[in-house]
């Protein structure tokens, strides 16, 4: 069984897509395992961005994902980590496949409405960024 973390980035909340998202995931046969809603610093957002550190986009990135409030979120299920990269869409709305995630509510390569973790490395490092193991339910 695997798990992902998935975020409901600010432009999300703003344009009142938690519920929609969710049921996308829950739609799938996922389980959630784990969920709140927090208000990152930019600081905060900085460390789990830390990959992309050395990128152009870093200091916006960080300032827009510290912009308001989001929904973080840990999905278990069989193949969820490329599955909800599939029901995303590409970074670039504009390069999204029709009724994903990021074509259907996204603005930009920036504001893309949702995050989920590439890779099991990637999940391993994220889950527990913002959850510990007590938060996760089995
Ligand atoms: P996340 O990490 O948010 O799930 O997005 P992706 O996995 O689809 O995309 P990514 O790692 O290439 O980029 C991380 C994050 O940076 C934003 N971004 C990206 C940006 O603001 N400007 C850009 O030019 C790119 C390429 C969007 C997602």
């Amino acid at each position: 069984m695997q798990r992902t973390l998935s975020i409901v980035k600010p432009d999300g909340v703003k344009k009142n897509l938690i519920g929609e998202l969710i049921g996308r995931f829950e739609k799938q046969g996922f389980r959630i395992v784990a969920l709140k809603m927090i208000h990152m610093s930019k600081r905060e957002a900085e460390g789990f961005y830390i990959v992309h550190k050395a990128r152009p986009f870093y200091g916006e990135l960080t300032t827009f994902m510290s912009e308001g409030p989001v929904v973080v979120m840990a999905i278990e299920g069989n193949g969820v980590i490329d599955k909800v990269r599939e029901l995303m869409g590409a970074t670039n709305p504009k390069d999204a496949a029709p009724g994903t995630i990021r074509a259907d509510f996204a603005d930009n390569v920036e504001r893309n409405i949702v995050h989920g973790s590439d890779s099991a490395e990637s999940a391993s490092f994220e889950i527990p960024y913002f959850f510990s193991a007590l938060e996760i339910v089995g």
